[in-house]
């Protein structure tokens, strides 16, 4: 067995304090110690180190801060004829960009998925409510659509993490691409950021394994920048990124308006809003800070400031943060290659996290342990020149799937997109008992290849004859 193997690293890693990583070296065999030393080249040190003093710094500073922030301007929905002018200009934008294929899609799916406790790339989860059609299918049948009715070839960026890299280019590959071109699509790998305890050290999940978790999704910006992504999409005259989250269903991610006021106000990055449903609902909100657009995270908000109202009863910061972003593909390349002045701050999230006792055995904290550094793409937000927050209707565009059961889990997204449905069948004039929510009384479904929106839904419903909605009709 060599003896030199990982040396340099291991001494890298005991001048950094972070020996113990290597602490069983002795006991491990040669796969393990190569496994060891590949995961521990991975690590950057002086990130790391300075990533958790700025996370540490910035739980700190975020206690502190809450004083300058004021809540954002944003563009709401159209409510009389000048804003339904702008509305539909931005609108006649967004589809001319979309015609001229200047738009890319981009899907962040790297987490863990942790809370809904599926066993597998959260994209694969079954979700429409009758024919139990996958995430990933979901949105693939509304690019195909979105293609189809622009007439141009739309690239599709997924963003995987170790966790579910080869799984998904698996799923994606038995489900044949969805009818996609397989050339389409990119999958491109996020980075790791190892878990550390509260002094620093790396923590380890093994005698040959450091505990590893994906490094937030504000790490899409080096994954597309490092994968070549953003090379690739600014030599192809690409030039917004729709950035939206693998949880939500109902993303509208090729919407025209939206993009239309991306392109409009010259912002580098832009999101959509909707009005939070109470003080408690877990999205952030978009405010502004010392004068920057900015999101403070849901778990980090203040009470006092959550339940604030203004005189007209609407809570002061309501703009939630839906997690749909236009983004400029050279904006992001510059994030991506963490410029000096450009660098988002890391996060500590503390966690549970799976290690070993000092004899090597397993143990599984009952609290939290360790912390997990992440960086968020909203961060970029106070980088970007002219970011813009635009309103979007909640009921048409966001019910994400998050947990197993309760709030955001399966149950609410199929009653949200049963409710979408009805919406545009009632609005036909097909007849639909529903509850006083709107919830129909039967399960049906319309896919995106059949209707993208309601208009095209009262067309399509007229040309195959004004067929009768009854329990599981799908059309497709
Ligand atoms: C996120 C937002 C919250 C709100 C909400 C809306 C954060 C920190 N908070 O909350 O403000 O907008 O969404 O639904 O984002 N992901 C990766 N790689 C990672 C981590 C996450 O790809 O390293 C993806 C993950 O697959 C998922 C999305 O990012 O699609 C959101 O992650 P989350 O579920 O941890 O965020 P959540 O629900 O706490």
């Amino acid at each position: 067995m060599s003896s030199n193997l990982g040396q340099e690293t291991r001494l890298a890693f005991a001048e950094a304090k972070q020996g113990q990583v290597f602490r069983f070296w002795d006991k491990l065999n040669q796969v393990e110690r190569e496994a060891l030393v590949s995961q521990a080249n991975q690590i950057d040190l002086i990130e790391l180190r300075e990533g958790l003093q700025q996370a540490l710094n910035l739980d700190l500073s975020e206690a502190q801060s809450f004083a300058n922030i004021k809540p954002t301007p944003w563009i709401s929905l159209p409510a009389d004829l000048d804003s339904e002018h702008c509305w539909k200009d931005a609108h006649e934008q967004g589809e001319e960009l979309l015609r001229k294929g200047r738009v890319a899609a981009f899907t962040v799916a790297g987490g863990q998925g942790t809370r809904l406790g599926y066993n597998g790339p959260k994209g694969a989860y079954p979700v429409t409510p009758v024919t139990k059609k996958p995430l990933f299918q979901v949105f693939a049948e509304k690019l195909k659509a979105a293609e189809k009715r622009y007439g141009k070839n739309i690239l599709w960026f997924v963003m995987t993490s170790e966790a579910n890299h080869s799984q998904t280019k698996e799923f994606f590959n038995q489900s044949n691409y969805f009818g996609i071109s397989s050339s389409s699509i990119r999958f491109i790998q996020q980075g790791m950021m190892p878990a550390v305890l509260e002094t620093g050290e790396i923590i380890l999940e093994s005698p040959s394994r450091i505990a590893m978790n994906p490094d937030g999704h504000g790490g899409s910006f080096r994954a597309l920048a490092n994968s070549g992504a953003t090379e690739e999409m600014i030599k192809k005259g690409i030039e917004i990124i729709s950035y939206f989250q693998v949880d939500n269903p109902l993303a509208p991610f090729l919407e025209p308006s939206f993009l239309g006021f991306h392109a409009s106000t010259g912002s580098q990055m832009s999101s959509r809003a909707a009005p939070k449903t109470g003080p408690e609902e877990k999205v952030g909100v978009f405010c502004l800070r010392n004068g920057s657009l900015t999101v403070i995270e849901y778990s980090d908000l203040p009470e006092k400031l959550a339940c604030h109202m203004q005189s007209d009863g609407t809570l002061t910061f309501k703009a939630g943060n839906l997690a749909m972003h236009a983004i400029d593909p050279s904006f992001a390349h510059k994030l991506g290659k963490r410029t000096h002045d450009c660098k988002l701050p890391f996060h500590a999230a503390r966690k549970k996290i799976p290690t070993i006792d000092e004899k090597g055995n397993p143990v599984s904290p009952k609290k939290p342990n360790g912390i997990k550094l992440e960086t968020f793409v909203f961060d970029a937000l106070p980088f970007a020149k002219n970011p813009c927050v635009i309103e979007v209707s909640r009921q048409d565009a966001f019910s994400p799937v998050k947990n197993a059961d309760g709030i955001d889990s399966i149950l609410t997204c199929q009653a949200d997109q049963l409710r979408k449905f009805a919406r545009w069948a009632r609005a036909v004039g097909a007849e639909i008992d529903t509850d006083a929510s709107g919830l129909p009384s039967i399960n049906f479904e319309i896919s995106a290849g059949f209707a993208l929106d309601h208009e095209e839904f009262a067309l399509r419903w007229e040309e195959v004859g004004k067929p009768s909605i009854l329990e599981g009709t799908v059309f497709t």
